[in-house]
């Protein structure tokens, strides 16, 4: 089976399993994981923040970098497209009374930033209006196809924050594939930004784990919420291990998921009836559309499984396809192979 339904769906490397089984432990709740504090120390220190915090997943980091930011009924300014808003069952709404004010989305994923400052309603000049608490980004953009945000759209949203003294959040799960696409330090990216949140357990493949950075006194917050919310790790060193790796050695490859993603977008484009925009397909993330439908009402993404192609069936008539660690070139070659057979045999 071909698995292209997300980057979550790697397995941990050979020197991962081993970096779990030897890992130094402690009570990281304590503050006393040697190899969760080593892993901290580095995510600060690549994303050039102060500390860092591991939490379970990408949501969690949402969500504790949302809460930390923001009081009960305080407005997050985030995207009608963004993770945040459409795939995180409204936890900053629902668990820290953070009030999502949606802003339209542009092509690759980069807000309007007319809008984005129309958004910012000072509340001391209107009773009505609910405080701006933070504005939230999203590198790479999940839902426009893996696109990456440009260094300069991160300082223009950099200072629409600064004149209305609100924080910026970015929820950068594949911050670490925007950075290799745009040849850049990540720090480049995280630099016009208060707090991000990077996930280990997508393209850099460890099983567990995102890490929330930012200045010390953020991270502080952040740790308290991170317990409120049910956070609290104890021997997490076993996760952090395989996260040391990530960053140590599994960056750079990313640079063949996504010359893998392009392959398998210039395959699927020549497909009569689908649709692909190949100036999105800028990572690891492929996105196409179709307007034909199966007589029996069920699913393309079911066919494709069928022969032995998982992808993602996002809606709408949208389809996802993710390259990652565990797809070789010759895997794409034979998703290519196989999908064109059977889209022949199904498309009418
Ligand atoms: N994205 C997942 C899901 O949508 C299921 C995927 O397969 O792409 N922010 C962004 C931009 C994300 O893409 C994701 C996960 C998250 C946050 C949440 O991370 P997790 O799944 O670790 O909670």
């Amino acid at each position: 089976m071909i698995d292209l339904r997300s980057d979550t769906v790697t397995l941990p490397s050979p020197a991962m399993r081993e970096a779990m089984y030897r890992a130094e432990l402690g009570d990281d709740v304590m503050g006393e994981d040697p190899t969760v504090n080593r892993l901290e120390a580095l995510a600060a220190e690549m994303t050039g923040k102060e500390a860092a915090l591991l939490v379970v997943s990408g949501t969690m980091g949402n969500l504790v970098s949302l809460l930390s930011h923001c009081r009960r009924g305080d407005e997050a300014i985030l995207g009608d497209q963004a993770h945040i808003f459409h795939f995180e069952a409204g936890g900053a709404s629902a668990l820290g009374g953070v009030v999502f004010h949606p802003v339209s989305t542009g092509r690759f994923g980069e807000l309007d930033l007319n809008a984005m400052a129309g958004a910012i309603r000072p509340a001391a000049t209107n009773i009505h209006y609910a405080p701006p608490g933070v504005i939230c980004l999203e590198s790479t953009h999940n839902r426009c196809g893996g696109t990456v945000p440009q260094p300069a759209y991160l300082r223009a949203v950099r200072d629409i924050a600064d004149r209305a003294r609100i924080p910026v959040h970015l929820d950068g799960s594949r911050i670490f594939n925007a950075a290799v696409a745009l040849g850049c330090d990540v720090r480049e990216l995280t630099r016009s930004v208060d707090s991000v949140q990077f996930c280990l357990s997508k393209g850099l493949a460890a099983p567990v784990g995102s890490l929330v950075c930012g200045s010390a006194d953020f991270i502080a917050r952040a740790r308290r919420v991170r317990k409120m919310v049910g956070g609290g790790m104890r021997q997490a060193g076993v996760i952090a291990a395989a996260g040391v790796v990530a960053l140590s050695e599994m960056v750079e490859r990313l640079a063949e998921d996504h010359q893998t993603a392009h392959i398998l977008a210039e395959g699927l484009a020549e497909l009569p009836g689908i649709r692909l925009d190949l100036d999105t397909v800028q990572t690891n993330i492929v996105i196409f559309s179709t307007d034909k439908r199966q007589p029996d009402g069920t699913s393309f993404a079911q066919a494709f499984a069928r022969e032995g192609v998982k992808i993602g069936d996002i809606g709408g008539g949208r389809f996802r396809a993710v390259t990652h660690y565990g797809i070789s070139q010759t895997d794409i070659d034979e998703a290519l192979r196989i999908m064109r057979k059977t889209w022949k045999g199904i498309a009418k």
